[in-house]
């Protein structure tokens, strides 16, 4: 009997890497590219109100995920959002002041947790942002949706805005444990609802952002970072078991090993200042990683990017790896050095 053609999926390169298989161009996506180095992004922003309106407006948070992807023809788009929509669906008044930063109350520090009212209705226009940019995607595109990890959203709800040094959580998880686990298990909750609407409207990977796992000891950092995390990914999984996850605990340098190792994400985020020779030694055999040129190196150009960038390719001969920066794109880079940068990853090494 004749079989019936099955017709091909569109290739999608950054998903294939994460699904274990090593690509020699590695793909590649930048963390927040979308944002204020592009004019087209800086017009839209002047044209609304705040931050918050870009992001509660569908059409208009669709269009700017797609403004990178336009201009550059990523390998990944990155759900225009952010991890403290959490927090308002958990109930904080959330702002964001310009030149400042984020702003929740009441603050955790001094309201319990039981003040807060829900109110989830706050997540639906975040969903209609992945259905309209997943209708305009072109089908080799991997769309990636994403939530802070439990313990870096926890850090804003407890100060109530940007912390240094993340004091007041480290010192709430020490004095009232059952306090800031049940903040913990709220955040965890609340996410897992958050990345199953994302994945239901048409993701294709998540990335979990750990901003500030790198200011915890080592027995916080497996208690309140990497337990926190095995349970989402868990959760997440039984809900959805194709999904990949990329966790990416920033500063956590020589926990990654046992992150990897204790979460089951499907791959991980390296920072700028991780070896990426040492991560290939250190991290179990065949995860996929993601990293990790320095931001700075991008705004720098030149001899200094194209040393960087050969640094990094060299040191996964084998491994699957999507090339992406250590941190967030600044906000002074060039747009010639991004052009610069796609040039050289898309000739073999
Ligand atoms: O235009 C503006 O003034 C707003 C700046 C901005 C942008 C573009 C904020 C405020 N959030 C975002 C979007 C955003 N945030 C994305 C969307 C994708 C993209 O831009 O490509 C993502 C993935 C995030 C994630 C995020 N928000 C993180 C984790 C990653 C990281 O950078 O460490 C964190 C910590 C936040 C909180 C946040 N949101 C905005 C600010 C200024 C901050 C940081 C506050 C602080 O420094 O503590």
């Amino acid at each position: 009997m004749a079989s019936v053609p099955v017709p091909a999926l569109p290739d999608k390169p950054l998903l294939a890497v994460l699904r274990g298989e090593r690509r020699d161009l590695p793909p590649v996506w930048l963390m927040r590219q979308a944002g204020r180095y592009l004019p087209e992004y800086r017009t839209l922003r002047a044209s609304k109100g705040g931050f918050l309106d870009l992001v509660y407006d569908p059409a208009t948070a669709a269009e700017i995920t797609l403004q990178p992807l336009r201009r550059f023809g990523f390998d990944g788009a990155i759900l225009f959002s952010d991890i403290l929509i959490v927090p308002h669906a958990i109930g904080q008044h959330l702002e964001f002041v310009a030149g400042e930063g984020p702003r929740l109350s009441p603050r955790l520090a001094d309201a319990p947790l039981e003040t807060l009212k829900p109110v989830l209705e706050r997540l639906e226009p975040i969903y209609a942002t992945v259905r309209a940019v997943k209708a305009a995607l072109s089908p080799e595109t991997t769309f990636l949706g994403f939530a802070g990890s439990p313990w870096t959203v926890a850090t804003y709800m407890v100060a109530g805005e940007g912390s240094r040094e993340q004091a007041e959580a480290r010192r709430l998880a020490y004095a009232d444990p059952a306090r800031f686990q049940a903040i913990i298990d709220r955040i965890e909750e609340v996410t897992l609802t958050y990345l199953s609407g994302q994945i239901e409207a048409g993701i294709d990977a998540i990335q979990l952002f750990d901003s500030w796992s790198g200011s915890l000891a080592p027995a916080g950092f497996e208690h309140w970072v990497i337990a926190p995390t095995a349970r989402l990914v868990t959760a997440l999984k039984q809900r959805h078991r194709n999904i990949p996850i990329i966790g990416f605990p920033k500063g956590a340098g020589g926990k990654l090993a046992a992150y990897a190792r204790g979460t089951a994400v499907d791959a991980v985020g390296l920072d700028e200042t991780v070896d990426p020779v040492w991560a290939d030694a250190e991290l179990p055999e065949g995860l996929p990683v993601q990293g990790n040129l320095d931001p700075l190196a991008l705004i720098a150009g030149g001899d200094a990017l194209k040393t960087a960038v050969e640094r990094i390719r060299a040191a996964f001969p084998t491994r699957p790896h999507i090339f992406n920066l250590g941190h967030g794109i600044q906000q002074d880079t060039p747009i010639a050095h991004v052009e610069a940068l796609l040039a050289m990853l898309r000739t073999r090494s």
